[in-house]
């Protein structure tokens, strides 16, 4: 009998809020609670959409890579902008969904903007789900808003944290309800975002999902621009084309598959496998669009290989046998050339403030100082996690063998 009752309560909650959700998703319901809790927050976009609508990205003629997901649940979409105390600026959205799961849901920034794709998974379990931009639009990369040196904490920290606790009393004022759990999720730089919540603020969330995370920031960055010089002058002799990646790929493969112990064309231990460059060297007039030649193989036992310093001083683990199919995007290993290392300047010369930085002034007392410095205090690395466990918190971490950009 109380089961029944139980149940019928839920449902009748459930039809209040999606009444609710139709009728106060509106700017000057939203705003009025903000400015009922002092902020000075103003919210720029609210708009209900019926169950099966795309979404309209509001931000979608201004922003590149904006995306709209499909096929969403009934739900109330709202955009805020949110004025820090520091006088900079960051966005956050939230979905709102009539049937609301009692749950909270952050998904994280993965490089460009309000992650509204990100959000629809979670609102499409029924989380109220919210992303932020992390204080900028646009690529990490591009633009000028390393400025400002608050934004760097903005885009280090301070969005995902204060977009949690917005996003947190927005969805507890609209339905009237105490959230049950937070969660938040994301990969890469997303993956560095999750565990910078939970070493940061290990009250924001009961479990987060930090996958691939580019967590050693300094290091990562300066690793990245490393992997683009192996490979310069562009066209020497030691230059490896390509066109020759498929083929260490494939090689790969055929020499690390088996030792895994099982035939399945899969490398599960690229650690485990004792590679043997020699199958790939040029013999006598071997046709070299087929195989490579002894300094080609040097620049690949390179690729290969932990990067270390100075007196042996070990700064990033390699990309592993298994990771080659990656090796042509944008600044990875490529082809050599100016504009491929040019591409990971930005960290360097923006984040950093090195105007007039180059890869010729990479050494280890520079990396060592960008440690220290650690513009924004993006890196996350603090690995005491106790606060976050002892408050009962769950992590859970995963990271791809085949990434060859952030080799894990
Ligand atoms: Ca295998």
């Amino acid at each position: 009998m109380k089961a029944v009752l139980v149940k019928s309560l839920l449902l009748f909650g459930a039809r209040t809020r999606a009444l609710s959700g139709v009728v106060n998703c509106t700017i000057d319901n939203f705003q009025s609670i903000l400015d009922s809790n002092g902020t000075i927050d103003q919210v720029v976009y609210a708009q209900h959409y019926a169950a099966n609508s795309t979404f309209q990205n509001p931000n979608a003629t201004t922003l590149q890579f904006a995306s709209n997901p499909v096929a969403l649940p009934a739900t109330c979409a709202v955009q805020v902008n949110v004025t820090t105390e520091y006088q900079t600026h960051f966005s956050f959205g939230i979905f709102l969904p009539d049937d609301w799961n009692g749950r909270f849901f952050l998904a994280a920034q993965e490089g460009t903007n309000i992650n509204w794709v990100d959000m629809a998974v979670g609102l499409r379990y029924r989380f109220a789900s919210v992303a932020t931009d992390t204080g900028h639009t646009g690529s990490d990369m591009n633009g000028f808003w390393y400025l400002n040196p608050e934004s760097l904490n903005d885009w280090g920290w301070r969005a995902n944290h204060l977009g949690t606790v917005y996003g947190k009393l927005l969805t507890e004022q609209f339905y009237d309800t105490s959230i049950a759990y937070s969660y938040m999720a994301g990969c890469s730089t997303g993956g560095r975002q999750s565990f910078k919540e939970a070493q940061m603020f290990p009250e924001d969330f009961d479990g987060i999902i930090s996958a691939c995370p580019a967590y050693w920031t300094t290091h990562q960055q300066f690793f990245n621009l490393k992997q683009t010089t192996f490979q310069y002058p562009s066209g020497s002799n030691h230059t490896i084309p390509t066109e020759l990646f498929d083929l260490i790929g494939q090689e790969a493969i055929r020499q690390c598959d088996p030792q895994d112990g099982l035939v399945d064309g899969l490398i599960s231990d690229p650690l485990g496998c004792n590679f043997d460059y020699h199958s790939l060297l040029c013999i006598g007039s071997s046709n070299t669009s087929s195989c490579l030649t002894g300094p080609q193989l040097d620049t690949l036992h390179k690729f290969y290989s932990d990067w270390k310093e100075d007196n042996d001083t070990f700064i990033y683990p390699h990309s592993l046998y298994g990771s080659e199919a990656m090796w042509n995007q944008s600044g990875i290993f490529g082809n050599g050339s100016i504009s491929n290392i040019g591409s990971q300047y930005w960290y360097p010369q923006h984040i950093l403030g090195l105007t007039n930085f180059t890869f010729e002034n990479l050494t280890l007392d520079l990396i060592q100082w960008a440690e220290e410095v650690d513009p924004g205090q993006d890196q996350a690395s603090d690995w005491d996690l106790s606060p976050f466990y002892e408050r009962g918190g769950k992590l859970l971490h995963y990271h791809g063998h085949s990434d060859a950009i952030v080799p894990p």
